[in-house]
């Protein structure tokens, strides 16, 4: 009797085990197929406030293939998830500056700027791709 709950016991333990490790590998499968699908680029966009920010992640999400944008108003950057079968970062640039606002290698288109709400008409000088200007940071050099 003993021996009859002994493999009883370790059937269900090795069945156990088995569906454990099999469960781990789909995981790992589906996490490596995301980051080979998933192309990640981030690039500097002019802008002032949240309804830049708003219409910015707007046009980039515009764009088919695109699943994720997050555009920084302090850094004026934005960091973009695209499938790099579908798009690519230069029609990112493109639908972002029809939409008004400048992007590194494209001008915002001028119709659309103009458009834009008075508070979101941004400086055309403005310095993209800040570093976080409020962090103190000095470790990268010496003074
Ligand atoms: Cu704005």
């Amino acid at each position: 009797m003993k021996k009859v709950l002994l493999s009883v016991a370790f059937l269900a333990m090795v069945g156990l085990v088995s569906c454990k490790s099999e469960a781990k590998k789909e995981t790992n499968t589906t996490e490596v197929t995301q980051a080979i699908a998933a192309t990640n680029v981030s690039f500097g966009v002019r802008g002032n406030c949240g309804m830049c920010k708003k219409t910015i992640e707007k046009a980039a999400n515009s764009v088919a293939g695109v699943s994720k944008a997050n555009w920084d108003v302090t850094k004026k950057k934005i960091d973009i998830s695209f499938d790099a079968s579908k798009t690519n970062a230069a029609a990112v640039h493109k639908a972002i500056a029809n939409s008004g606002y400048d992007t590194e290698n494209f001008t915002g288109n001028e119709t659309a700027y103009q458009n834009l709400p008075g508070c979101c008409q941004y400086d055309h000088a403005m310095v993209m791709n800040q570093t976080d200007a409020k962090k103190e940071d000095h470790s990268g050099h010496n003074h």
